[in-house]
This record gives structure tokens, C-alpha cells and sequence, in this order.
């Protein structure tokens, strides 16, 4: 890239079952505008419960596993890969804390404090790093190398 440039990085950000029963849908898409995200692909997926164990399996050990699976197959999600330079952690710090009920109290702009409810219902997904943002676009959308073609072909 020529000098200057900013780099551009993407992340994979998902409405959960609540957010998008709860109609935040477009509020929530406001504020990733109004941030300087954009939305390079979306799509509305229902999971099933091998597929939100895959997604999730980073925490297959965790206490909350099936009770998790269960809330992210409970219905529809939005899957949308944003993108700006420092989208990964941009998007982690504009959801705000897992906890939805701490959120309301130490980030009240946060998303999650708009739509969440608990530690569990938080109504937002954010990839956790550049790796899996990597891995988790390429489950929603397929491999990542066929999406940067067809985006620089815009
Ligand atoms: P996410 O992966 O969905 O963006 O959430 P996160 O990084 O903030 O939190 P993580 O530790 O990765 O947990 C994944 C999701 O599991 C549910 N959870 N329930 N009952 C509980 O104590 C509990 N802890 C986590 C939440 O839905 C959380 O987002
Ligand atoms: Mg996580």
C-alpha cells in the first residue's frame, strides 16, 4: 500500500437470537455505520446445535456450554463481516462487557447495554482477535481469500 495509507482489517460481528427477536437490528447497524464500519457482507443464518458448538467450541469445557448452544440455536442470527482499520478491537470495545447487566452499569453506550440482558443473552458477537475474525468470517462466509477478490473488485 502506498504511504499513508491506512490499513483496513476485518472482523465478524453477529446479532444473536435476542438481538434480532428484539428488533435492534437497525439501531445496532446505525451505530456500526456511525463508527466507521462498513458492512462487507451480511447474512441471516439459523444455526444448528453442531454448528453453534463449532462456533463456540473454544468454550466446549465451559459450565455454560449447552445452555449457551442452546440460546444461539434458539433462532435466527445476523452474521456481518464489518470492516475499518481496527475493527477487531473496535467492535470488542464498542460491545462493551459479556455481562449485559455489568455493561448497563460501567459502559451504558455500549451495545450490549442497549440489548442485552445477563451474562448469557448479550445480544452481540465479536471475534476476539485478527485469528478469529480469520476463522470465524470463513465459517459464515467461506474462505477469506475468494472474499478479498470480490471486494477489491468493487
Ligand atoms: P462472544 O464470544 O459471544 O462475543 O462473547 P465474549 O467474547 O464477550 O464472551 P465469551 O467468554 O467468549 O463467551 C461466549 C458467550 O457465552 C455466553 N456466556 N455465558 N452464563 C455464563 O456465565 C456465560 N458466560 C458466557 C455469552 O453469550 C457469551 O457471549
Ligand atoms: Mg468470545
Amino acid at each position: 500500500w502506498s504511504s499513508g495509507a491506512v490499513q483496513r482489517e476485518r472482523t465478524l460481528a453477529m446479532i444473536k437470537p435476542d438481538g434480532l427477536s428484539g428488533n435492534y437490528t437497525e439501531r445496532i447497524k446505525e451505530v456500526i455505520l456511525e463508527s466507521g464500519f462498513d458492512i462487507v457482507k451480511e447474512a441471516v443464518v439459523h444455526l444448528d446445535a453442531e454448528r453453534a458448538s463449532l462456533f463456540y467450541a473454544e468454550h466446549y469445557e465451559r459450565s455454560f456450554f449447552d445452555s449457551l448452544v442452546k440460546y444461539m440455536t434458539s433462532g435466527p442470527v445476523l452474521a456481518m463481516v464489518l470492516e475499518r482499520p481496527d475493527a477487531v478491537l473496535h467492535w470488542r470495545a464498542l460491545i462493551g462487557p459479556t455481562d449485559a447487566r455489568k455493561a448497563k452499569i460501567s459502559h451504558p453506550n455500549s451495545i450490549r447495554a442497549m440489548c442485552g440482558l445477563d451474562s448469557e443473552k448479550n445480544c452481540v458477537h465479536g471475534s476476539d482477535s485478527p485469528q478469529s475474525a480469520a476463522r470465524e468470517i470463513s465459517f459464515f462466509f467461506g474462505d477469506v481469500r475468494s472474499d478479498t477478490v470480490e471486494h477489491d473488485e468493487l
